[in-house]
């Protein structure tokens, strides 16, 4: 990676506020375009700067101004025409941008006729009452405004695990090469799976910690150094993402890595189980407390335990506890560590799409992608009708789609191949297909898709509905939620629950990552409610059946296992209660 996104974001924030301060189009699209262009562009530009300056200008789309920029922040680390443009504005107004739904023209009467500043000033002003006589911004529109500024406040920064964990990743394979390192592993939220990241926290073991530190701080991907120390470091990725790591000696690592995954409150519970011991915890191990002020590793006091999590948990009377549970969240009064499902459990894949719809690849390679993860079964459900723009399958086209699959299926051995349907629920409750359409698939998953800012009441009604149709094996992506994105329905899920587990209708955990639907604590009360889970990938392309790996977090925070996930039945209990809802007998 390079400095290019960095400086596509500085073009970008200069187009905005060209926009927001009613300059000329040109200039805007001029700024946008080569803000693209360095998204795109596989060569790193800075390097391109120094090696081979002819090439720059010779890049379609970048301007004189616009390479004369990027040299500019590549010998300076900024762009003046960047700071002059912004300091036209009030230092908050760019913030407001980033409020879902507020492009640069709404954003400009605003802060022309509106009194809107930043986004503090926006809330009072909303709460006020006082955008009520601009143009254009109706009760409707001005509620859309403020329901997406409180999301953007609970969102914040946070990256998604999806976004966070290949990286985190790519960072521990290098650090584990260097050498003097025995152990590297990312902990904090990451490792506990949450849904969303603050910072990502990499831990290595090693005693040579400088030459770990060094790398690190130079690491191509770094935009900026934060905090350079010794056996701790934190910086600011090109992305955005913010990292920090920490370099302890192999002594020390179980209690580091039991600290730095947390929880906070998860820590805090362990420390106090301590002290209740005669013992103290810290991030350098467990030691009996001997009443002495100075730390005990600061005397050389030689640890009861330390080198692994599993020795601290031992000798504090605990099983070990997966990270996924260490919320504080009951995990202590029962653990069900062992009966968590794992990644292995999963047998098959049960709501993916092909290029009859808006998926990538045909029916064939669908089915080889799923044989070659070893599933017993896959079933392809492609969207219904009125996904017009997902290309949703007319009744014809379905039915066309169906004879295809089942003449593809013949070609294979050794796999159940399921033909379904991704049903749309529409806004009333009522399926997107009608039932004796659904009667000839074999397998249903109905999900909504649009009209996601219903009422509870009405969002209810609806799902309701769906799991009441009994054609339906599961209820794809219950809310529809976008991480970072929209907020998604918000239905009574208690009823939801009930409903679901009284009709066997499955729910399901979807695993792309900018989805998570169920989100965890759902996956908890669906579980406890007595609800099935189906885990599924919704892979609209090969490698987003590797998206089942957040899943399966997401279904571990929420304590699920293998016996409620209908995904891990053994096939013939599967079979058993798919045939009991459709009517129809799969072909193998
Ligand atoms: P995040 O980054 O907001 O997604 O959440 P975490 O859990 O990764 O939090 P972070 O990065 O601030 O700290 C990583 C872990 O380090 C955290 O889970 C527990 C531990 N930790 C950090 N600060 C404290 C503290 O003040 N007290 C205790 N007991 N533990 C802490
Ligand atoms: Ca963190
Ligand atoms: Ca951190
Ligand atoms: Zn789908």
């Amino acid at each position: 990676m390079s400095a290019n996104a960095e400086i596509a974001k500085l073009f970008n924030q200069i187009a905005d506020a060209l926009e927001v301060l009613g300059e000329n189009q040109f200039k805007v699209m001029a700024h946008r375009k080569a803000a693209r262009m360095l998204e795109d562009l596989g060569d790193d530009v800075a390097e391109l700067c120094k090696s081979d300056p002819n090439k720059l200008k010779s890049i379609d789309g970048l301007g004189a101004s616009s390479v004369q920029k990027i040299q500019e922040f590549v010998a300076t680390g900024k762009i003046k025409a960047h700071e002059e443009v912004l300091a036209k504005l009030p230092p908050g107004l760019i913030d407001v941008l980033r409020v879902p739904g507020l492009g640069p023209k709404t954003v400009k009467l605003l802060w022309e006729q509106g009194g809107v500043a930043d986004l503090a000033t926006l809330k009072s002003q909303l709460a006020s009452g006082a955008l009520e006589k601009l143009p254009r911004m109706g009760a409707k529109t001005l509620q859309n405004i403020a329901e997406n500024l409180a999301f953007l406040e609970t969102a914040g920064d946070r990256a998604r695990l999806g976004d966070a964990m290949p990286i985190a990743e790519l960072l521990i394979t290098q650090l584990r090469a260097i050498q003097g390192v025995t152990q590297a592993e990312f902990a904090g939220s990451l490792r506990r799976g949450r849904e969303t990241i603050g910072d990502v926290d990499l831990l290595v073991a090693t005693e040579q910690p400088a030459c770990v530190m060094e790398f690190f701080c130079g690491h191509p991907l770094v935009a900026k150094v934060l905090v350079s120390g010794d056996t701790k470091s934190s910086v600011r990725l090109n992305s955005g993402l913010q990292v920090d790591l920490r370099a302890v000696p192999a002594v020390h690592w179980g209690a580091a890595l039991l600290y730095f995954t947390g929880s906070k409150d998860h820590n805090v519970i362990l420390r106090e189980r301590a002290i209740e011991r005669g013992m103290r915890l810290n991030e350098y191990g467990l030691y009996a407390d001997d009443g002495d002020a100075t730390p005990p590793q600061q005397r050389g006091v030689t640890p009861i335990a330390s080198k692994t999590e599993q020795d601290i948990y031992d000798k504090l009377g605990l099983e070990w506890i997966a990270p996924e549970l260490r919320e504080s969240h009951g995990e202590f009064e029962v653990n069900i560590t062992k009966q968590l499902i794992v990644q292995g459990d999963i047998r098959r894949e049960l709501h993916c799409h092909t290029t009859a719809s808006d998926g990538l690849l045909s029916i064939e390679k669908l089915i080889e992608t799923a044989q070659s993860r070893g599933f017993d079964a896959i079933a392809i459900t492609d969207h219904s009708r009125s996904s017009a723009q997902a290309n949703g399958l007319s009744l014809e086209r379905l039915r066309e789609h169906a004879a295809n699959i089942r003449a593809a299926a013949a070609k294979f051995k050794g796999i159940h191949v399921l033909v379904g349907s991704e049903v749309d629920i529409l806004a009333d409750g009522r399926l997107d297909y009608p039932d004796d359409v659904l009667a000839e698939l074999d397998w249903v998953v109905a999900s909504p898709h649009t009209a996601l800012k219903q009422t509870t009441e009405a969002a209810t009604t609806r799902l309701l509905a769906a799991i009441a149709n009994p054609f339906v094996h599961v209820i794809g992506h219950p809310t529809g939620r976008i991480l970072n994105g929209r907020p998604g329905l918000e239905p009574n899920m208690k009823h939801v629950i009930a409903a679901a587990a009284q009709a066997g209708v499955a729910l399901e955990i979807n695993c792309n990552p900018a989805r998570l639907d169920l989100r965890d604590a759902l996956v908890r009360a669906a579980h406890q409610g007595g609800a099935m889970i189906s885990i599924n990938t919704d892979a609209h392309d090969g490698n987003h059946f590797d998206f089942l790996r957040y899943g399966i977090l997401t279904a571990r925070r929420g304590c699920l296992d293998a016996k409620h996930c209908v995904n891990a039945w053994p096939w013939k209990k599967f079979e058993a209660w798919r045939v009991s809802r459709g009517r129809s007998q799969v072909k193998k």
